[in-house]
């Protein structure tokens, strides 16, 4: 030992490939791969690599996309261009590309994005797999919307399905949490006919008036006679501005009983990190420590877990929370005060930017603060509502 190593309670893993960081979405497009480095650049400014195994990793094989995607979809992604986008309208309208919205934008490199962020998940789950890692992270991923043939809400490829379908071989039931602002649909529809995949998710709803529009209360699951899969999906949908308080009182009473009951063999927790207060699209006032809570929850049931990002829109937030909750998993305490050296320094610094500060509070006298429309009244029923689906689960 030199000094710096300490034994290790559990071994993680981080999963990355630099080149995702260098792509763009296009102008004024919210989501920017670019947090990534900022969020790597964190990390290694706390030295938190020398507490975790680092993977360079792979593009995912078209083989390995296929055991979820369409191959029409994949070859699609493959030959779409900014530029030929428009002959292939026919393609692109039943693939939900480019139209008005643009929030899947055929851009430049897209696909090598796509596929770089879904290797990382995939070779994230097949550490799990072996028994090599305790739990793995790989912040790239976590496109929670993307369909077996079709992009939806920034996301291309479905990572996280991949990766499930992986620990699928090994584990026969495999716990899915969400903890990005927006439903996690993608992962549900995958998995509606299943009762060895649990998808839970944690989100803002509104109806039409919030993307992806889906997850309501009592949507568990097609409720066929014969669907095995039938109570399997819970949702747990919220009115803006939920707090710190109410957010942890709800995560642990949903997700202790869940893990209890369904006791799965693995657990993949999406932290898209626009649940943070001060994001650019959601509408929560969460700070990074109860973000974090949610991770230091899953983390401490002790089983095989895989860690992915999601969405993020305010890149200096998403950087921390994603630091906070690596540290959270290799078991460090980081000081408050930003390391002087770590680049782009100045994107942490001033008033508006959190002052040099890991944690600083992300709703600033009332700025960010958004009016919280969940009351506690409320927030009981809807704990007792998503719960009774527990009941009517067998085994
Ligand atoms: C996982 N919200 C993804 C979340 C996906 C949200 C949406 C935008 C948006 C797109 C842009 C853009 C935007 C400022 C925000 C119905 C619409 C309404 C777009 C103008 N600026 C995740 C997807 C969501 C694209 N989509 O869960 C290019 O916001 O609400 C919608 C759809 C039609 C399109 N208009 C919004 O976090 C990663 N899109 C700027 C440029
Ligand atoms: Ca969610
Ligand atoms: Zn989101």
């Amino acid at each position: 030992a030199n000094g710096i190593e300490r034994p290790r309670d559990y071994v993680v893993s981080f999963h990355y490939n630099a080149k995702v960081e260098e792509h763009h979405f296009g102008r004024s497009h919210p989501m920017k791969p670019w947090r990534l480095q900022l969020t790597k650049q964190l990390i290694l400014s706390y030295g938190l690599e020398y507490a975790m195994d680092m993977y360079k990793t792979r593009m995912a094989t078209s083989d390995e996309l296929a055991l979820f995607h369409d191959r029409e979809y994949l070859d699609f992604l493959a030959e779409v261009t900014p530029t030929n986008l428009l002959e292939k309208e026919k393609a692109a309208g039943k693939f939900n590309f480019g139209g008005e919205s643009n929030d899947c934008p055929a851009f430049d490199g897209m696909w090598d994005y796509a596929r770089l962020y879904s290797g990382a998940s995939i070779h994230a789950a097949e550490r799990l797999v072996n028994g090599q890692s305790d739990i793995a992270i790989n912040w790239s991923g976590g496109l929670h919307h993307a369909g077996k043939s079709r992009a939806s809400g920034f996301c291309y490829l479905n990572d996280i399905v991949l990766a499930i379908l992986h620990l699928l071989k090994v584990h026969q039931r495999v716990l899915y949490i969400d903890i990005d602002v927006h439903h996690g649909d993608g992962v549900q529809d995958a998995f509606h006919s299943t009762d060895r995949v649990l998808t839970l998710s944690y989100h803002k709803y509104a109806g039409n008036d919030f993307f992806p529009g889906t997850g309501g209360v009592d949507e568990n699951g097609p409720a066929e006679p014969d669907n095995p899969g039938a109570r399997y999906s819970l949702n747990v949908p919220l009115e803006d501005g939920i707090d710190d308080e109410q957010y942890e009182w709800l995560f642990e009473m949903i997700t202790g009983p869940v893990i209890e009951q369904y006791n799965p063999g693995a657990i993949v927790l999406q932290c898209g990190a626009d649940s943070l207060g001060g994001d650019r699209l959601g509408k929560f006032n969460l700070n990074i420590r109860t973000h974090g809570f949610c991770v230091e929850f899953v983390k401490k049931t002790g089983r095989p877990l895989l860690l992915v990002g999601g969405g993020g829109y305010t890149p200096r937030n998403v950087a921390r929370a994603w630091c906070h909750e690596t540290a959270l998993c290799v078991g460090a305490d980081l000081i408050d005060e930003l390391p002087m050296h770590v680049p782009y320094r100045q994107a942490f610094e001033g008033e508006a930017n959190g002052d040099g500060k890991l944690y600083p509070s992300l709703h600033n006298n009332g700025v960010n603060r958004h009016v919280n429309r969940n009351n506690n009244a409320e927030l009981k029923k809807l704990v007792a509502k998503v719960l009774t689906n527990l009941r009517y689960w067998k085994g």
